[in-house]
């Protein structure tokens, strides 16, 4: 059976868990719980270790994880990060005060990982959501070669198959 292993990463309400949640076919299993850091400012629970889904393309299947978005629990990215296949790390451009924070992320997959992660912009119906080539340069992608990007809406099924199936096909160029 072709399955393939989607790891989902990003900073605190970038919307992980929703995407996994809509993307998913058969439920999904989730760790949130009652944030009890600086979390609870932004949103009243929290992925404390992953969330876990799948879905069924016509390509083959997706196991689709959810990372924690804190940095303590980094121990967990680092773990799923050893048997993904397809990398999407998620922005929410609205919050520029924390790109550093999703620059880092993705740098430390960068550190780890062969495969270049596709950049998802979330949040982007937000009165404040940045344009695309401003969140760009914000991560530091400022010379090419610049990173394949999607806009995504995580609570929009449609919307999360449309990346995934870009996230594929970015894999597959060139194979
Ligand atoms: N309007 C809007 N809301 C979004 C979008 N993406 C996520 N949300 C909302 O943002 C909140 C946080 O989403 P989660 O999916 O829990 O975020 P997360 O990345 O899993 O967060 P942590 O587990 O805490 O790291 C939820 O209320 C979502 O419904 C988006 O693109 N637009
Ligand atoms: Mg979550």
């Amino acid at each position: 059976m072709n399955i393939k292993r989607l790891l989902v990463a990003g900073i605190v309400g970038a919307g992980k868990s929703s995407f996994v949640q809509t993307v998913g076919e058969m439920g999904t299993i989730s760790t949130e719980q009652l944030a009890t850091d600086e979390t609870a400012a932004l949103k009243p629970t929290t992925t404390v270790a992953l969330d876990f889904s799948r879905v069924s393309l016509p390509t083959g299947i997706v196991h689709v994880y959810g990372t924690p978005g804190q940095a303590r629990f980094s121990f967990m990215w680092e773990l799923l990060l050893q048997r993904a296949h397809l990398l999407l790390v998620l922005v929410p451009v609205h919050r520029p005060t924390d790109f550093v924070q999703s620059q880092q992320i993705i740098g430390f997959i960068q550190q780890r990982s062969p495969i270049s992660p596709v950049i998802g912009f979330t949040h982007t119906d937000h009165t404040n959501a940045l344009p695309p080539s401003t969140v760009l340069s914000a991560l530091g992608y400022t010379t090419e070669p610049l990173p394949q990007v999607v806009t995504v809406n995580p609570l929009d099924r449609a919307s999360v198959l449309n990346a995934l199936a870009l996230v594929i096909d970015g894999v597959c160029n060139g194979c």
